[in-house]
C-alpha cells in the first residue's frame, strides 16, 4: 500500500474495470500486470482458484481505487474465463479475467513496408455506416450535427467495411484509422471561437480499452480488420500513449501519484520548444517541459517515467494487435515521449510480432529531427529508439512549395540530400498531407495539376506513401477543422442527407474523376514495378521548373520527370551514368505515350506541361 496514511474503509470491494481483461498464453509478456478499477481495496488479497493463473505482487493505491497485480499465465493454460477473487476483512467480490486463443500470426500482425500504400480515414468524417450508433444514450442532441466542424458527423467502422470495395478499386493496400479508442460523448461549451466542441477525431480518450461507441464496438472491428485482409488491405491503428483525455476517471483520482505530469489544476502546458529535444545543448528546465509539459490543458500528459504507466502502456499497445489483429501502428505526437519509452515499446512490438510496424509522428519540417526518431542509429544520447518509420514531414513541406510554385523545382532533390541523416531512407513515411494539415488545393497557388504532381511525387519517390482521404478528389480544406470535411456520398442520413457519392463514377465531378484516375494510376504504377516500390532513388536532371530522377532495381528501371510550366520541356536525361546502354528505349508508361532512343549516353524526353510522365527502360 502507497503512503502511511490509514484510510476508512468503508465496505466491501468493489470492481469497476480490469486492464487489461484478457491475456494470452505463451505470450512475450509473462506475468501480465492488471491495473484494477473500483472500491475499497485497501488491504485487499486477490487469489486464483485455477493453478494456471498465479497472483503476486499486488499494489493498492492509497485511496483504495486502484490495484495492480501480476498474473502469471503457465505456458499451456487453455483459452477461457478464469475469474479471479479480490477479497479484503469486509467481504469479496470477483475479477473477471480471461486467456484467449492467439490470432494466426500468417494471416495479421503483417507490418507495413514501401510495398503498401496507406490511406488515412479520420472515421467520423469518412462514412456513416450505421445510423444507430449517432447519438449514444445520454449523448447531447448538439454533439452530432453536421453542420459544425467540430461536432460528431456519424461516421464509423461498419462505413469502412462498407465502403472496402472503393478503397480496392483505388488501389492502396493499408488503411490508418484515426483513433478509435472510447472519447467523451459530450459536448464542450465556452466562449472561444472552437466552441461548441467534441472529440470526434478520437484523440482524447477516456478508455484505453474501450471502442468509441460512436464508431461501433470491438466485434465490428475485428470484423473491419478481418474484411480489410480479405481483400488484401492492412490495418494502422492511431495510438497515443503521450497523453488522455481530461475527462478520463484517472484525472480525478490517478492510479498512483506521478500517473500524470502534474495535476489538472497544477501542471506545465508544453511550449512546444520542439529543438530542445533534438539539441544535445537544450535548457533542461525546456527539455523537460517539452517532454513533461501538456499538449493542451485538456490533455494530460502520462508519465512514462514511472514504470508502472510505461508497462500499462505497452501491454496496452500489445492488448490492441493482439485482440485485433491489425498490422501497424501510427504513434500519435510521439517526440514528447521519452526516447527510452519509444525503444522500450518499440522492443515489445517486435518481440512479440517481429514483422510489426510503428510510426512515429514526429511533425517538424526539419529532417535532422525527424532522423533522430527514426530506428537503426543511436543519437547523441546512446538511444536508437528501434522505431521502425517517421513521417517525412520536410519532404512534404518542400513538395508543397513546390507544385505550388514558391519554390523552384530542384528544391526537391535538395531536400533528398538530407536522406543522408536516415539509416535507410526506404523506411520513411512519405505523406502526401493529413487530418493535421491544410489540402493541397486549399494552398494559396495551388491548381489541379500541381496536386496531380503532388501525388504522383509522393507516389513515386522512395519511402512508404500516405495519402489522406478525399486527396484523390482533390477536396477543399483549410486548416483543422476545415480540412476534415466529410467525405460526399458518406452521409446518406439525417436532415441534408448527402446528395451525390463521390465513391462512384457517376457521383463524382469531372476534376474529381479527374484526380482519382490519376492517382489510381500512380498507385497501380507503384504496385507493379518494384523499381519504385524498393529501388535506389537517382537524382538524373534538375533546375527551376523541372525534376527528373530514377528509380533503379536489379531488375528494372523507371524514369519520373515533373514539368510545371505552362509548356512542355524537351529535356536531356544521362543515361550512361545509370547503365542503360545506348540503342535501348524510354517508353513512357504513365503521362505521355511517347518512346524516345537513347543515344550517345543519353536520352531526350518531352515532358507535357505542369504534368508527371514515368518511363520505363527497356
Ligand atoms: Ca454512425
Ligand atoms: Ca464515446
Ligand atoms: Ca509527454
Amino acid at each position: 500500500m502507497d503512503g502511511a496514511t490509514p484510510v476508512f474503509n468503508a465496505g466491501p470491494p468493489v470492481v469497476t474495470k480490469v486492464e487489461p481483461p484478457t491475456w494470452w498464453a505463451k505470450h512475450t509478456i509473462n506475468p501480465v500486470r492488471l491495473l484494477v478499477r473500483g472500491q475499497n481495496f485497501q488491504g485487499a488479497q486477490v487469489l486464483s482458484s485455477s493453478p494456471a493463473i498465479r497472483p503476486s505482487n499486488v499494489r493498492i493505491n492509497e485511496a483504495g481505487t486502484y490495484l495492480f497485480v501480476d498474473l502469471t499465465v503457465t505456458p499451456n493454460t487453455r483459452a477461457g474465463s478464469y475469474p479471479l477473487q479480490l477479497k479484503t476483512t469486509k467481504g469479496s467480490t470477483t475479477l473477471p479475467f480471461k486467456i484467449e486463443v492467439p490470432l494466426n500470426p500468417a494471416s495479421h500482425f503483417q507490418g507495413i513496408n514501401a510495398n503498401d500504400v496507406i490511406y488515412l480515414i479520420m472515421v467520423d468524417r469518412f462514412a456513416n455506416g450505421d445510423p444507430k450508433n449517432d447519438t449514444p444514450a445520454g449523448a447531447p442532441a448538439a454533439a452530432t450535427d453536421r453542420s459544425n466542424p467540430r461536432s460528431y458527423h456519424g461516421g464509423d467502422l461498419r462505413g469502412v467495411i462498407d465502403h472496402l470495395p472503393y478503397l480496392k478499386g483505388l488501389g492502396i493496400t493499408a488503411l490508418w484509422l484515426t483513433p478509435w479508442y472510447d472519447n467523451w460523448n459530450g459536448i464542450t461549451q465556452c466562449d472561444h471561437p472552437w466552441c461548441p466542441s467534441t472529440y470526434y477525431h478520437g484523440y482524447h480518450a477516456i478508455d484505453y480499452y474501450g471502442v468509441e461507441d460512436r464508431f461501433g464496438d470491438l466485434a465490428t472491428l475485428r470484423e473491419l480488420v478481418e474484411k480489410a485482409h480479405s481483400v488484401g488491405i492492412k490495418v494502422i491503428q492511431d495510438q497515443v500513449a503521450n497523453h488522455v483525455g481530461s475527462r478520463h476517471p484517472w484525472v480525478t483520482d490517478p492510479p498512483l501519484p506521478d500517473w500524470f505530469h502534474g495535476t489538472l489544476s497544477q501542471h506545465q502546458r508544453n511550449r512546444f520548444r520542439n529543438y530542445t529535444l533534438l539539441s544535445p545543448h537544450s535548457n533542461p528546465d525546456d527539455f523537460r517541459n517539452t517532454l513533461d509539459g501538456w499538449f493542451s490543458d485538456d490533455l494530460p500528459d502520462m508519465n512514462q517515467e514511472e514504470p508502472e504507466v510505461a508497462k500499462y502502456e505497452v501491454q496496452n499497445s500489445l492488448w490492441w494487435l493482439g485482440t485485433t489483429g491489425i498490422d501497424g501502428i501510427r504513434q500519435d505526437t510521439i517526440q514528447y515521449m521519452p526516447r527510452f519509452f519509444i525503444r522500450e515499446l518499440s522492443a515489445a512490438l517486435h518481440r512479440q510480432y517481429p514483422k510489426m510496424w510503428m510510426v512515429g509522428e514526429v511533425f517538424e519540417r526539419d529532417a535532422a529531427q525527424t532522423a533522430f526518431f527514426i530506428g537503426g542509429h543511436r543519437g547523441w544520447d546512446g538511444i536508437d529508439t528501434k522505431l521502425d518509420s517517421v513521417f517525412d514531414f520536410s519532404l512534404w513541406n518542400i513538395s508543397e512549395l513546390v507544385f505550388t510554385n514558391k519554390s523552384p523545382m530542384r528544391a526537391l532533390p535538395h531536400q533528398l540530400k538530407y536522406d543522408a541523416l536516415y539509416p535507410d531512407p526506404l523506411k520513411v513515411t512519405t505523406l502526401a498531407n493529413n487530418h493535421d494539415t491544410m489540402r493541397f488545393m486549399s494552398l494559396e497557388g495551388a491548381t489541379l495539376e500541381g496536386a496531380m504532381m503532388h501525388v504522383a511525387f509522393t507516389l513515386s519517390v522512395r519511402g512508404i506513401p500516405q495519402l489522406y482521404a478525399g486527396e484523390e478528389l482533390a477536396m477543399e480544406g483549410k486548416d483543422d477543422p476545415d480540412n476534415r470535411r466529410d467525405f460526399p456520398g458518406g452521409f446518406p442520413y439525417g436532415n441534408s442527407p448527402d446528395t451525390r457519392s463521390a465513391f462512384t463514377k457517376e457521383g463524382r465531378r469531372p476534376d474529381e474523376q479527374r484526380m482519382f484516375e490519376w492517382t489510381q494510376k500512380w498507385i497501380r504504377l507503384r504496385l507493379e514495378h518494384s523499381a519504385i516500390r524498393e529501388g535506389r532513388l537517382i537524382d538524373l536532371y534538375e533546375d527551376d521548373d523541372a525534376y527528373v530522377f530514377a528509380r533503379q532495381s536489379n531488375i528494372e528501371t523507371i524514369v519520373v520527370a515533373f514539368n510545371r510550366l505552362n509548356e512542355a520541356q524537351k529535356i536531356k536525361v544521362p543515361m550512361r551514368s545509370i547503365h542503360i546502354r545506348d540503342g535501348a528505349d524510354l517508353k513512357a508508361i504513365l503521362g505521355s505515350s511517347q518512346t524516345a532512343r537513347v543515344v550517345d549516353g543519353q536520352v531526350t524526353i518531352t515532358i507535357p506541361a505542369r504534368t508527371a510522365v514515368a518511363f520505363k527502360a527497356n
